[in-house]
């Protein structure tokens, strides 16, 4: 009969524990994950029909040998269930007759996407398929874009409510332009799955699931290109969490953004923008492009750290501080979820860009913070940084965060990275364009015979670049990240134009991080300190404001500037280190929602004396902290 079947005869019956309590699972169908590489359907004569159906079966995140969970999926009739679910792609114009049965053992179900996409009304259309029967529609498919469809069975149910077995009930809906070849480009289902939907945000404490089209890291797809090559992704966030994805050694143009209903192209109303990190709100979708320069390996993941950290096998056995601290590869051992992994091939005949005669030496050393109080499961680290044998700092110890690196444009560095901690460390330099043996992704990142190594205790690691342009980035640890940046190890890295002219009083760093201890509160550290001293300015100089999100989580702060309750106006001028095109770099009101990862640059002139504040608040509207400035 059905391949399907004997593939499920063959898997092993799994036991899903949660909670403590086993929950025999029994013996269903097994899902297998999707590429969105191939459109499901039959197109013909400007019509696609498809028919799709809904059931349960194992879905295995992790490597197919793992356990499994009992999910709700999607397939084509007479196909295996898959994650993300069957991709509708359609030129624009086609209609669509799409037959949807509920073969699922005991819910009703209402589907959403099935309509014409950019479209006014197509948020309301729904589709209810009772239990056992089908339902078929027909619709043109809309606006060319990225979209998605998605289902639940839980009635009143949205995309950030979703969850449990109705979690992986999504598939991407592509419409490509009329008469133009279908772009190669990759489409991208990012998924959350939790045990149950609840609005509490997802701990340690429970099995979860961050996949892009179905699978975990390292579990995830491994893409290869070559130097040179043009490459496109399609993003979906079909889950309830914000994702800002950050790529490593590269910026991408951000070309459409859409909420599943509707998709902005930027180039027809304002010039992208080109950042290293995007951030999706759930249910969002994005079109990027970018251009893998430089050969070696490299990361394209979320940067809200939780989300691509590894969580705890389904058969409810514990991840240990043990294997976090001590493993063979960092990269594949102590990441999971959102993580996708590029290999970029040199181009043929290409030659290695020679080595400088001379580089800058800074000397940055990871440290235990003694004055931190930190436990070993809760420790306390920073950085202190020297040149030329002197700390360039007056603290005579780690701060927190970091010493801001100071580094000139088109100079050559190489900064000796010291680990002074008992564990191992490595340092990603985010936002620099560098070579990926120097981009800080133990056992991951260099080149196929030469392998970035963890800096062991007491050892060092030499990381040497040239930075391409000016702007804001981050200095992070790439290894163990949410414990080790809690711990006190990121800072501010600034590329400027020149040293000399560089003024810290009018280019201010507001960096924001999470605390060493969860007992304070949730609230939020900006430069380190939950009671930042004022800023002073004077009426009518020009200030630069440099805003970093280098939280572990929170990727929905907002930070604004105010007089009392009057919000101010400021001037963007570049994010992730890179300006802005001239068309988006106008005056607004003071307002920027962060993405962990990623950097803004603004430009404030105070027009009169008086008390301002600087205040970052969650996107509840609680305050998380407050910066006060004083203008004179
Ligand atoms: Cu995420």
């Amino acid at each position: 009969m059905h391949r399907v079947l004997l593939i499920a005869r063959l898997s092993i019956p799994a036991l899903a524990v949660f909670g403590g309590a086993a929950l025999p699972v029994s013996r269903a169908e097994r899902i297998v994950v999707s590429d969105n590489r191939t459109p499901a359907g039959r197109l013909a004569n400007g019509v696609l029909t498809v028919r799709l159906e809904l059931r349960e079966g194992e879905w295995h995140p992790d490597r197919d040998i793992d356990p499994s969970v009992v999910v709700r999926a999607f397939a084509e009739e007479g196909k295996a269930l898959s994650i993300p679910g069957p991709m509708i792609r359609v030129p624009e114009g086609t209609e669509i007759r799409a037959t949807i049965r509920n073969a699922l053992p005991d819910s009703a179900v209402t589907l959403y996407g099935f309509s014409t996409r950019g479209a006014g009304d197509a948020r309301n259309d729904t589709l209810h398929i009772a239990r056992g029967e089908s339902r078929e529609v027909r619709f043109v498919a809309g606006t060319p874009g990225t979209y998605y469809y998605w289902a639940t069975t839980t009635p009143g149910d949205n995309i950030l409510t979703r969850g449990g077995k109705n979690s992986e009930l999504s598939g991407a809906f592509i419409v490509d332009r009329r008469g133009a070849p279908r772009p190669t480009d990759r489409v991208f289902v990012l998924n959350f799955w939790r045990p149950a939907a609840t609005a509490a945000p997802p701990g340690v404490d429970e099995p979860i699931r961050f996949t892009i089209n179905g699978k975990t890291w390292p579990n995830t797809e491994r893409l290869a290109y070559d130097a040179g090559d043009s490459v496109r992704f399609r993003l979906i966030n079909a889950s309830s969490q914000v994702h800002p994805m950050h790529l490593h050694g590269f910026y991408f143009r951000v070309d459409s953004k859409g909420d599943g209903v509707a998709d902005s192209v930027f180039a027809s109303t304002s010039s992208p923008r080109r950042v290293v990190t995007e951030r999706l709100a759930p249910g969002a979708t994005a079109s990027i492009t970018w251009t893998p320069e430089r050969p070696g390996y490299w990361l394209f993941h979320c940067h809200d750290n939780a989300h691509a950290m590894r969580s705890l096998p389904f058969d409810g056995s514990p991840l240990t501080p043990t294997h976090k601290l001590h493993v063979k590869n960092h990269a594949e051992e102590m990441m999971g979820g959102l993580v996708m992994g590029i290999e970029v091939r040199p181009r043929r005949g290409a030659t290695l860009a020679g080595e400088p005669r001379e580089r800058r030496a800074l000397r940055l050393v990871a440290q235990v913070d003694p004055a931190g109080g930190g436990t070993e499961q809760n420790p306390s680290y920073g950085y202190t940084l020297e040149e030329r044998g002197r700390p360039t700092q007056p603290a005579s110890g780690p701060t927190v965060p970091g010493p801001t690196i100071l580094v000139r444009r088109g100079e050559p560095v190489a900064i000796t990275v010291v680990n002074r901690l008992t564990e191992a460390t490595a340092v990603h330099w985010h936002g620099i364009e560098l070579d990926s043996y120097y981009d800080g992704v133990p056992d991951f990142a260099g080149h196929p015979r030469r392998i970035a190594p963890a800096i062991a205790p007491g050892d060092s690691f030499v990381a040497r670049f040239t930075p391409p342009r000016s702007g804001t980035f981050i200095y992070h640890p790439h290894a163990d990240e949410v414990r080790q940046q809690q711990a006190g190890l990121s800072g501010a890295l600034l590329v400027v134009d020149s040293l000399e002219r560089y003024d810290p009083t009018h280019d201010i760093v507001l960096m924001l991080s999470v605390p060493r201890r969860d007992a304070d509160g949730g609230r939020v550290l900006v430069n380190g300190s939950l009671e930042p001293r004022p800023i002073e300015m004077r009426v009518g100089e020009r200030y630069r404001l440099r805003v970093i999100n280098i939280h572990t989580y929170r990727p929905s702060m907002i930070a604004r500037l105010r007089r009392d309750s009057t919000v101010l106006s400021w001037r963007s001028v570049a994010k992730d280190g890179m300006d802005l095109p001239s068309d988006q770099a106008t005056t607004r009101p003071s307002r920027v929602q962060l993405g962990n990862g990623e950097t803004y640059d603004f430009e404030f002139i105070p027009q009169s004396p008086g008390a301002l504040r600087f205040s970052v608040i969650a996107a509840v509207g609680t305050e998380l902290a407050s910066v006060p400035i004083v203008v004179r």
